[in-house]
């Protein structure tokens, strides 16, 4: 039997430069997303919204904007994904800007160093959100969660989960990169990511990428989807606060949550940054939704493994 998986609402902006993730939530459910899933032999339970403070719209304060904000909604966020881990189910969190990646991957990085389990994080993203207060361009916390997960950031957000770091660099793989800035740059090097940047996957192939940062996972490592909608192709994915052009292709990222699905692995998943005031009739919604039934593991045929 499948396990099953809990939905949940985190309509904030608050972490991002452009106001309409908010309403991300809603719009993943207006395309379905409930029960598409459910069409797949899938136990889905729809927890509805987590609530915290509104966007007050500021400037930046010693480098972060909003931060009391983003880690009020970050707490709520911890702790909604932490209590659906620890009933066996597997969080969906809805987001909402990407900040909230903190408080769901700390989450998960609590459970399972509880459960005695190794982490594998995939983060699917066309920027490596690995800014600093320092190296932040804009001071807003949507681009800065991977680097709070692994410990440089304020201690606010860092200590969230209780354990810092919450994560560690190892952990991470990074796909679909194509910006980055240029201190975070360095930063990203220094901590040695793992990052298959859009070069890689043009010379390498979609196939071959998810396959190397597929590999090693064995029986007790769980999984941990963390979709930040901008990944895709600008083309493809309009409905996103920071488009960048030259992202993989609607078959590309097919291919890649299908060879997720393939696993067996996936524990945990983080759908963020869809903007609905950006979209063109909720499409970049229902490609999501289209994603998220490959990753659960609709295929077009039965197949064995190659
Ligand atoms: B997202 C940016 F400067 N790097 O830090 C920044 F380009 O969650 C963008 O990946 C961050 O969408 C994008 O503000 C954060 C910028
Ligand atoms: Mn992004
Ligand atoms: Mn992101
Ligand atoms: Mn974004």
């Amino acid at each position: 039997m499948n396990q099953p998986v809990s939905l949940i609402g985190a309509p904030t902006d608050v972490g991002a430069g452009t106001r309409g993730s908010s309403m991300g939530p809603e719009a993943l459910r207006v395309a379905n997303i409930g029960p598409v899933l459910a069409s797949h032999d899938l136990d889905v339970a729809d927890r509805g919204n987590l609530s915290g403070p509104p966007n007050p719209n500021l400037p930046p304060v010693d480098g972060y904007r909003h931060l009391a904000e983003v880690q009020a909604w970050n707490i709520a966020v911890h702790d909604a994904v932490y209590a659906e881990l620890a009933l066996g189910r597997r969080p969906i969190l809805l987001g909402g800007d990407h900040c909230l990646g903190i408080g769901s991957i700390s989450a998960v990085a609590r459970y399972c160093r509880e459960q005695n389990r190794k982490l594998r994080i995939l983060w699917l993203d066309a920027h490596a959100d690995f800014n600093t207060q320092t190296l932040t361009p804009s001071g807003n916390l949507h681009g800065m969660p991977v680097a709070c997960l692994c410990g440089h950031g304020p201690k606010e957000l860092v200590e969230i989960g209780g354990h810092v770091p919450a994560i560690s660099p190892k952990w991470v793989r990074q796909i679909g990169i194509r910006s980055v800035d240029q201190g975070e740059k360095r930063f990203v090097h220094e901590m040695d990511l793992e990052v298959f940047d859009m070069r890689y996957i043009d010379e390498m192939g979609m196939r071959h990428t998810m396959e190397i940062a597929l590999a090693t996972l064995d029986a007790n490592t769980h999984l941990h989807v963390s979709f930040d909608v901008d990944f895709l192709d600008a083309e493809v994915a309009p409905g996103v606060g920071t488009t960048v052009r030259g992202g993989p292709t609607y078959r590309e990222a097919q291919l890649c949550m299908e060879m997720i699905a393939d696993t067996g692995r996936l524990g945990s998943l983080d759908v963020m940054e869809l903007n609905p005031a950006l979209d063109v009739r909720n499409k970049t919604a229902e490609v999501a939704v289209d994603l998220i039934e490959s990753l659960f593991g609709k295929s077009t045929l039965m197949r064995t493994r190659p």
